[in-house]
């Protein structure tokens, strides 16, 4: 399908979308930048912390982490943080990753009882030698840092759960009980790129389920010399194709932000013969400030912030 034409032709306008942008690149730190800060799904508010954050010269780290961060605490969200769907026994184990512009990373799984993963997931890339913790071991690692402890089921998603239980049947609902998963991409004022992605995960999942978002390359991948990317949607579809790796890889080849994430898709549609029952969006940003985004069905979006202005984009779809 793709002919050695279409790859120069698209390699070349790759070349000349990024040369005409306005936008840093991480090398020529001389040139004015404007911070940029995309996230999946709807997220306004999420976004607003991490441009402030930029705002205030802080590093493209800094405002993924804090931007992420309100959607954590928010009992509303029920796919990420405090009021997440638990796990078929009733409990909130959450995943999150976080990356920085050389490439540092630490991530957290299978966590419970802390509100805030994806600063555990920094703590272990800043404090540590590794790059994931896991249950009981980062539990222990975050409390060790200082962090509470809290009961992470509020009484609506327990309903639920209850509810739930009755007939015990794993079907989830594509865009509904596995959707608000957070992935956060940003530039910041020195033309450096970060990402972070925290998630409950799948509802119901079994216990001890991990999905994509804690795994580097998967549900999150940042290269500030290729650009950023994350995933949401069904996470083992994502981690069989190395998703957010694939799409970063093929932006290093000159591919748009859409292009990309287009193919990863195309490239579980390949692989995967049961994906017209489930749902993967992929979200991705370059290094010239391009943004980009696919998903497999219909119903993804993603909210993008530019300076003073947020708004909400659909994502384009294959089915
Ligand atoms: C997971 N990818 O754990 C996550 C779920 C998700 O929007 O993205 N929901 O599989």
């Amino acid at each position: 399908m793709n002919s050695r034409r279409s790859f120069v032709r698209r390699s070349l306008a790759g070349i000349v979308s990024l040369s005409a942008a306005p936008w840093l690149k991480a090398s020529n730190p001389q040139r004015p930048v404007y911070p940029l800060v995309v996230s999946t799904w709807q997220n306004k508010a999420a976004n607003q912390a991490a441009i402030e954050t930029l705002q205030q010269g802080g590093r493209a780290l800094d405002a993924v982490e804090q931007g992420v961060r309100v959607v954590e605490a928010d009992p509303k969200d029920r796919s990420v943080g405090y009021g997440g769907r638990p796990d078929r026994d009733g409990k909130v184990t959450l995943d999150a990753s976080i990356m920085d512009e050389h490439g540092n990373c630490g991530s957290v799984c299978f966590l419970q009882n802390i509100m805030h993963p994806v600063s555990v997931a920094r703590k272990v890339m800043e404090e540590t030698p590794h790059v994931m913790l896991a249950g009981q071991g980062a539990e222990a690692f975050a409390l060790a840092q200082g962090f509470e402890s809290k009961d992470l089921l509020t009484k609506a998603s327990e309903r639920e759960w209850k509810a739930w239980k009755k007939n015990a049947n794993y079907e989830p609902t594509i865009n509904i009980e596995n959707h608000d998963t957070i992935g956060m991409l940003a530039i910041d004022t020195f033309g450096n790129l970060s990402g972070a992605c925290t998630t409950s995960g799948l509802a119901y999942k079994f216990s001890g389920r991990v999905g994509d978002s804690p795994i580097i390359g998967s549900g999150l991948y940042v290269d500030n010399e290729a650009g950023a990317a994350v995933a949401t949607g069904l996470g083992e579809a994502v981690v069989k194709t190395c998703g957010s790796f694939l799409v970063v890889e093929l932006m290093r080849q000159g591919w748009s932000p859409t292009a990309a994430c287009r193919e990863a898709i195309k490239r579980i549609v390949s692989k995967q013969p049961g994906h017209k029952k489930f749902q993967v969006g992929f979200l991705a940003l370059n290094t010239a400030g391009q943004v980009g985004a696919y998903s497999l069905q219909n119903g993804f979006m993603y909210t993008r912030h530019l300076q003073d202005k947020s708004d909400i984009q659909p994502s384009k779809y294959f089915l």
